[in-house]
């Protein structure tokens, strides 16, 4: 009796935590993408698809010192991405543009989205 209880205790995080994912997924899914005022400048886009738990790609390649807009789009859970030691974050199914000199920088999840969180990192290769 006593496991049958902890069985359905363990099955109702679960689905609580699922839901948690699910639900932050419709109040973003509703916005409209942001429009930044430098968008025009940008030479290109580039679109991460985040999913959970991970991006659609192990690396992402931008021209250096030249505007590009990036794209975050949540295809599945709520997530966010953060160029790390670069201070440039989105969240969202949002856009932004970005300029940065060459180098190899990681891109990871900025909003705890879950068990999977932690393994939500890819590489952007600016060259
Ligand atoms: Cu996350």
């Amino acid at each position: 009796m006593q496991r049958k209880l902890a069985l359905l205790l363990t099955l109702t995080a679960l689905v609580l935590a699922l839901a948690a994912c699910g639900g932050n997924k419709n109040d973003t899914a509703s916005e409209s993408p942001a429009g930044s005022p430098a968008e025009e400048t940008a030479s290109q886009e580039i679109v991460i698809n985040a999913t959970t738990w991970a991006f659609d790609k192990t690396e992402y390649d931008m021209p250096k010192d030249t505007p590009v807009k990036l794209t975050l789009n949540n295809t599945k859970g709520a997530h966010g991405i953060e160029i790390v030691g670069q201070g440039i974050e989105i969240r969202g199914n949002k856009s932004k543009v970005v300029t940065l000199p060459a180098g190899t920088y990681e891109i990871h999840c900025s909003i705890m989205c879950g068990s999977g969180h932690k393994q939500m990192i890819s590489k952007l290769v600016v060259s």
